[in-house]
């Protein structure tokens, strides 16, 4: 039997298995921008597990950016999909069954905008991923350059970014009856409700007069941005999942979505409008987010980065792939511990021996087959967020951060591969914003240092790297070696430095 033989997954169906928990979705209470799957596998889950404690107004209006494959996809099943958690010794399937609709916004920008001022409407979360934020990588700041942040401070409709959408939305609910509503960052951002918070407040700040002074002393009262750490990894979904559910539940799936066993949420508990008991999910909720957001985005983000990359050049598919050779898993320990973990404060109560242990276990996991493609895509946007503040505190204190270069060479690698250097099909495949503009900067420099220089002197990662020439020269070096000498030998040479 093939999976097109079985009925479909939608709650008939669910309701009637017997694996499955009913329950009665209440009220939309919150809408949340980026419809992907890390949304769908995390917030979702511990929704999901709040509401099956206590029943409350929590039903989640998910809103998918621009395609509406997943939204048309989720409505036909009513909203229900399972989430395939995938662990080398087996997988199980559970349905979250939060979601009470699906807008796509550049179809239905009216009603993403009343959605986000609807009176019940009590937290905006968003999984929009760092390019999503329309920050320019070189300042931090919002791009007031980019094109749709333009069209959205001129208020053409549709809003184009998210951070537009926001605002707007949230004009619509001051102007009809103001109550206070949280606006909750899920994404991988260093500080990432504070950034948020500041985003919305640039655009803000940019609008005419009238609008500004309207808007901004009611986001100073009424509305929070609380800093999140999330954590789960997440692949990208396929057919072999499908088949997964098809086995287990007997149910057709069109949008399951993967992850591995490990979970995790930390959360400032300030929410203006009230929140799901998402503790009965296992999140915790802390006075100080931050300590665990730098350690996660350091220690998982940053050095998935540089295995993405290395692992990428290396011809390996998938980050478990790519961990299993030994000069990849070494180059992965010392970036972690020679550069990022000194840039760290550990959270009070964390052991970090095992924190780093399962670390290295969850990017094992070969049943879940993440792909160095998928991890290494944007890394524009992403390593501007992982590597300038610890590699400026190691040059600062006057060392190098050798691994921290290495991350950069292999990235630009696969971004613009020097002569001589074939990069491969998994690096071809990496989407990046910034991919077009490093290949015109490779073919007007007539040296890797040049190139390296103008890339970095361009602000990819902030503009305080530039101030430290020898990171660009390491860099250049790294590119030289891997271009003459390979993957292997590149980590040699950072291993030995
Ligand atoms: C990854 C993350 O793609 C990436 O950059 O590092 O998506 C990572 O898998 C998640 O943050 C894990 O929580």
């Amino acid at each position: 039997m093939t999976t097109t033989d079985l009925p479909t997954l939608n709650s008939r169906t669910v309701a009637a298995s017997s694996l499955l928990h009913r329950r009665a979705l209440a009220e939309t209470g919150i809408v949340h921008l980026g419809l992907g799957n890390f949304h769908r596998a995390h917030q979702a889950v511990y929704t999901a597990a709040a509401l099956d404690h206590t029943d409350g107004p929590w039903g989640i209006l998910g809103v998918a950016s621009r395609s509406a494959a997943v939204a048309d996809a989720l409505r036909a099943q009513d909203f229900r999909y399972g989430v395939v958690e995938i662990s080398p010794t087996g997988s199980r399937v559970t349905i979250p069954a939060v979601h009470t609709g699906a807008l796509v916004a550049t179809q239905q920008p009216d009603a993403v905008l009343d959605a986000v001022a609807a009176p019940a409407t009590r937290i905006v979360s968003l999984t929009v991923t760092e390019h999503g934020y329309t920050f320019s990588p070189r300042t931090g700041h919002l791009d007031t350059e980019h094109d749709g942040v333009r069209s959205d401070l001129r208020g053409e409709a549709p809003p184009r970014t998210t951070i537009g959408l926001i605002v707007r939305g949230l004009q619509r609910r001051l102007r009809s009856h103001a109550t206070p509503v949280t606006v909750l960052s899920c994404d991988n951002l260093a500080g990432n409700g504070g950034q948020t918070e500041r985003l919305v407040r640039e655009f803000t700040e940019a609008l005419p007069a009238a609008e500004r002074d309207e808007l901004l002393p009611w986001l100073a009262d009424a509305v929070t941005f609380p800093n999140t750490m999330v954590d789960r990894i997440v692949p990208a979904t396929t057919d072999a999942y499908r088949r997964t559910v098809a086995d287990r539940l007997g149910l057709r799936d069109e949008v399951p979505v993967a992850a591995e066993p490990f979970t995790m949420w930390v959360l400032e508990d300030r929410f203006a409008a009230g929140r799901p008991g998402w503790e009965h999910g296992g999140a915790l909720f802390t006075e100080d987010v931050e300590p665990y957001e730098l350690l996660k985005l350091r220690l998982l983000n940053g050095t998935h980065s540089l295995i993405a990359y290395l692992g990428a050049l290396d011809g390996r598919a998938t980050i478990p792939d790519a961990i299993g050779r030994p000069f990849v898993a070494e180059a992965a320990r010392r970036v972690l511990h020679d550069d990022y973990l000194p840039s760290l404060t550990v959270p009070a109560g964390l052991d970090l021996d095992a924190y780093v242990a399962q670390l290295f276990d969850r990017w094992a996991n070969t049943a879940l087959g993440h792909r160095t493609q998928q991890v290494g895509s944007d890394g524009s946007v992403k390593l501007r967020q992982r590597v300038p503040d610890p590699a400026l505190r190691q040059l600062r204190g006057g060392r190098m951060p050798h691994h921290l270069a290495l991350t950069v060479a292999a990235y630009m690698c696969c971004m613009a591969p020097p002569t001589g250097l074939d990069a491969g099909p998994h690096a071809a495949a990496m989407a990046d914003p910034a991919r077009e503009e490093m290949r015109r900067t490779a073919e007007r420099t007539t040296s890797v240092r040049d190139f390296v220089t103008a890339v970095i002197n361009g602000g990819l990662l902030g503009d305080r790297l530039a101030e430290h020439p020898q990171f660009t020269e390491r860099v250049a070096e790294f590119i030289g070696i891997l271009a003459r000498h390979g993957t292997d030998a590149a980590a040699g040479a950072a291993a030995e430095a």
